[in-house]
């Protein structure tokens, strides 16, 4: 049992303080979902190692009174495991299934080509001391120059916004993924979304995007847990006149949010499937 109820985080940091780690973002949400506190290391990218005794070269990791738990995955079975009695961050079997459905989805979405539309900023915004170890490795897994890869954002944004619709339709009716209460589907993909805000120089998404009020709901939660200073406006991108719609106007929704609720319901489509006009 966690001693004192707390539970040590080591933290990914940048220069403002801020955690840029998704996955260590998702793991406070977690580490406060099932109620402990957090006693949190802070650090950069360099010298994980020597902060975790080398346990581990990749954050997160946590330790419960003494034991070590790495990974963030890991570290979510874990706590589910291990204390049953609180609330459950994959409170059914198929959650863990379709969150790694959303989160794979997410990355290939906007994560990837928001990495690369922003990492000059990325690079930019870390410690001094890590920035050398930063553009490196970096560089090696984008294949160029931080600074000239992020050029031209501004031609991309747009497209990577609409590519975003899933998860607008998705949370149309609903206040959290995890419907009424938030579990850790909200929290995966908020750590996307505070990922790109602890670096974001210039705004990813329109102001009046209808994803704004979950973002803003998850990251208020446990006294404002995502609402760090040190964080930057994603909220705010203006779109060009040839831009393409940065999300669909309500309305315009397929899937499961068209209801057959019987012939009246379908007859525009009918007709349009007809050509008959
Ligand atoms: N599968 C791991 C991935 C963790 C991971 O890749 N963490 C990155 C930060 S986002 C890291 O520690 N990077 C250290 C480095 O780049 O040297 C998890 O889910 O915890």
């Amino acid at each position: 049992m966690a001693a004192n109820n707390t539970i040590t985080l080591y933290d990914l940091q940048v220069s403002t303080g801020a955690t840029i780690s998704p996955f260590v973002w998702a793991t406070k949400f977690a580490v406060r979902h099932k109620g402990f506190d957090l006693d949190l290391v802070e650090g950069g990218f360099t010298g994980i190692m020597e902060r975790t005794g080398g346990m581990t070269e990749r954050l997160p990791a946590i330790v419960d009174d003494g034991k070590w738990v790495l990974d963030s995955w890991g570290i979510v079975e874990y706590l589910d495991e291990t204390y049953p009695d609180r609330p459950m961050l994959i409170p059914h079997e198929s959650v863990a299934v379709l969150t790694r459905a959303l989160d794979s989805w997410f990355w290939g979405a906007a994560v990837g080509p928001w990495m690369r539309s922003y990492c000059g900023d990325y690079r930019d915004v870390c410690y001094e001391h890590d920035k050398e170890y930063v553009t490196s490795t970096r560089e090696v897994i984008l294949g160029g120059k931080l600074e000239e890869l992020q050029l031209g954002r501004e031609d991309r944004l747009p497209a990577i916004s609409a590519a975003l619709e899933p998860l607008r339709l998705a949370l149309k009716e609903s206040d959290f993924l995890g419907g009424r209460t938030p579990n850790y589907a909200d929290y995966r993909i908020i750590g996307g979304f505070l990922w790109l805000a602890s670096l974001a120089q210039t705004p990813a998404l329109a102001a009046d995007d209808p994803l704004r009020p979950w973002v803003e709901r998850v990251c208020a939660l446990y006294h404002g847990l995502g609402e760090h200073p040190g964080l930057f406006p994603i909220f705010g991108l203006e779109p060009r006149e040839a831009d393409p719609p940065l999300f669909m106007p309500e309305g315009v929704m397929g899937g499961i949010n068209k209801r057959n609720t019987g012939p009246a319901s379908t007859q525009a489509e009918t007709k349009f499937i007809n050509k008959d006009d």
